[in-house]
């Protein structure tokens, strides 16, 4: 019944993108959002697969300046099923919310350098929406639609076209942005294309990538984190789980996830489940600092979620978003249905296109390193066995290891950064699953070092940051912290030297940026917390786990997964709304996960050190 009026609303809302110019995605003002500096903004959806009602959400922020020449940063978040509006919110995007009414500016926003398109991927993600009897299945079909997207928007947006184009995203992303890449590179060398796009880098942060060596992760890294002990009973149960997923494994290795071994990170999380005060606590698998209800695990977190959910369901923000009417179930960060329907059953994972890649666009992994669902030791592992560019791993030459350089950000150890043959790899040390969570300011210095940004021309105050103790090229413009005299000298000395000219766009927009900047900054509020990634329901298994979950994702989360109705853009039922979790996203029917997570979490979410979860040993740092 429900699906009918359904069907008919879908078609009485017809074509809406079919006739849209770039002003009708303006965002004229984004509710809660400080009236400066004035952020330019465009949000809403463009159609991809008219015939099933699919439409890609987008939001799109544009930079702040612009040094030598103009790129744009494409970033998804992972799930699958994941709203990459998580990497916008509460990641690299230029607002943070304080509370779930007010945004406040992030001092470490990717926006700076770039310009920044989120977008809701695959269909049914996010805002996106889509017939719910045509989610998205493989990873191939997912890049097909990008690519459609995306000369969708190009088409809209032609000023963009020509950017320096990069992806970036996290998690589950491991597997969409290679896939992406490779489509965007066949798509350059089909006779007749127009207009090339410049793909000139990825960037993956935690990424699921290469199933072999990241399942065997799960057990190094609990070992040497001290989740685990070596010949214990908790041990050898995980180790007979792991000799499962080996069979499986040499089987077949041309998957991309493995039921009996996602079944690892569950028999790690269920077994060293602890009880405090009579509540049972588990490690989050995305901050192993940290814990969470069992069997959550994590999928309360991050501490904002509470804030963005119930944000970006006001209507006042759907609307300023333009997000389709067509659109009615209201944003949710992961959406379980799409979650389940991307099995990517005849997908191959994405360690096997990586090479190929590398033979045309640097990649950049990064890792924060007390991540446990996609860890650094996963990461470091699929590199080592890698070959490509006629090497295998890190190598330099044959025998002589890239060095591991040490990488020191406004006078603290921020990590180190490693790199041959267009593969660059970056430990960020204190750091989630979310990296840029955690550290804005640092994950932005990457950004920029990465894609060579160089501000001589435009003046600043550099950040501090050395590799190795060697002073690097004057990549980002650190001085805007607070909003001290000193601060707003800084940025009055550094417009002075700049000159209209040095930021070169040649439309005025820029201009009407940068000198409202001018008037308001000093106005920077700094803050970091922590975050994650994927999610996985571990919860579905439920408090009865003496069996590992057997349906879960491993993404990583689908937070809200268990009501595997998940509302699409199908069911239009008004009350169906409101017993969606508007609060937390969490998971149905375990309510005092989420009192006890905001607990913890208030006292988890405001610096870096504050982790309390006590069991683990500190950092990994020297013994990687
Ligand atoms: C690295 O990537 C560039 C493109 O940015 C490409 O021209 C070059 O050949 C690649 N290097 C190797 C060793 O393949
Ligand atoms: C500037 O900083 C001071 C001290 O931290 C604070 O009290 C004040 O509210 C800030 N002003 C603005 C406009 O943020
Ligand atoms: C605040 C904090 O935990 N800092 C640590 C970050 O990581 C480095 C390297 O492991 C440690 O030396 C710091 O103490």
């Amino acid at each position: 019944m429900a699906l009918a009026a359904l069907a008919a609303l879908s078609w009485a809302i017809p074509a809406v993108n079919a006739d849209k110019t770039a002003a009708d995605y303006f965002v004229h003002a984004l509710p809660g959002a400080p009236a400066t500096p004035f952020i330019k903004m465009h949000a809403g959806h463009i159609e991809v697969t008219p015939e099933h009602n699919g439409n890609i959400f987008f939001w799109h922020y544009q930079n702040r300046h612009i040094a030598q020449k103009q790129r744009t940063v494409l970033w998804l978040n992972g799930g699958p099923g994941c709203s990459s509006e998580d990497g916008g919110l509460m990641e690299i995007g230029p607002y943070r919310l304080k509370d779930q009414n007010t945004l406040v500016l992030n001092d470490g926003s990717w926006h700076e350098f770039a310009n920044l398109l989120f977008v809701d991927n695959p269909v049914g993600t996010g805002f996106s929406y889509v017939d719910t009897d045509s989610y998205t299945h493989e990873l191939d079909e997912m890049a097909d639609q990008m690519i459609i997207f995306l000369e969708k928007f190009f088409a809209l947006f032609p000023e963009y076209e020509q950017d320096d184009l990069y992806i970036a995203g996290e998690s589950y992303a491991g597997q969409h942005i290679p896939y992406i890449a490779k489509h965007i590179l066949e798509r350059n060398k089909r006779e007749g294309v127009a207009h090339k796009w410049k793909l000139n880098g990825l960037l993956i942060g935690n990424g699921w990538i290469s199933p072999a060596e990241q399942y065997q992760a799960y057990i190094d890294f609990a070992y040497e984190k001290g989740i685990l002990e070596k010949n214990t009973d908790p041990a050898r149960k995980v180790e007979a789980q792991r000799r499962i997923c080996e069979k499986d494994l040499a089987i077949d290795s041309n998957s991309v996830d493995y039921m009996n071994c996602e079944a690892i990170l569950n028999e790690i999380l269920a077994e060293t489940m602890t009880t405090n005060k009579g509540k049972q606590e588990c490690y989050n698998m995305y901050d192993v600092r940290l814990k969470d209800s069992y069997p959550s695990c994590g999928m309360n977190w991050p501490p904002d979620l509470k804030y963005v959910t119930p944000y970006l369901r006001r209507p006042d923000v759907v609307e300023a978003l333009h997000v389709d009417p067509a659109k009615n179930t209201g944003w949710q960060e992961c959406s379980g249905a799409v979650g389940s329907n991307f099995r990517a059953a005849k997908s191959i994972p994405s360690i096997k296109i990586l090479p190929d890649l590398l033979t045309e666009v640097p990649i950049l992994l990064f890792s924060g390193a007390e991540d446990l669902i996609c860890n650094h030791l996963g990461t470091e592992a699929l590199i080592g066995n890698m070959h490509w560019n006629g090497g295998k791993g890190l190598e330099l030459t044959p025998g002589t290891w890239a060095p591991r350089r040490e990488w020191m950000f406004e006078g603290e150890v921020a990590g180190f950064w490693q790199s041959a043959r267009n593969l660059t790899y970056v430990l960020f040390y204190n750091s989630s699953h979310m990296v840029p969570f955690d550290v804005a300011r640092r994950s932005r210095d990457m950004l920029d070092r990465f894609m060579g940004v160089d501000i001589s021309s435009i003046g600043g105050k550099p950040t501090d940051s050395f590799l190795d103790g060697e002073r690097l090229p004057d990549t980002t413009v650190g001085g805007q912290a607070g909003n001290s005299t000193a601060a707003q000298e800084a940025e009055q000395e550094k417009l002075d030297a700049a000159k209209w000219e040095a930021y070169q766009r040649s439309g005025e927009i820029i201009l009407v940026i940068v000198s409202v900047a001018a008037a308001a900054w000093g106005y920077w509020v700094w803050k970091e917390r922590r975050k994650r990634r994927g999610y996985f329901g571990l919860a579905q298994a439920a408090a009865s786990t003496a069996t590992p979950a057997t349906s879960q994702r491993r993404d990583f989360h689908s937070r809200g997964v268990s009501n595997s109705r998940d509302l699409e853009a199908a069911d239009f039922d008004e009350a169906k709304l409101d017993d969606l979790h508007v609060e937390s996203p969490t998971v149905e029917g375990h309510e005092e996960g989420v009192m006890a997570s905001e607990r913890r979490y208030s006292l988890g979410g405001d610096s870096d050190d504050d982790s309390g979860s006590g069991a683990k040993k500190e950092r990994n740092g020297g013994t990687l």
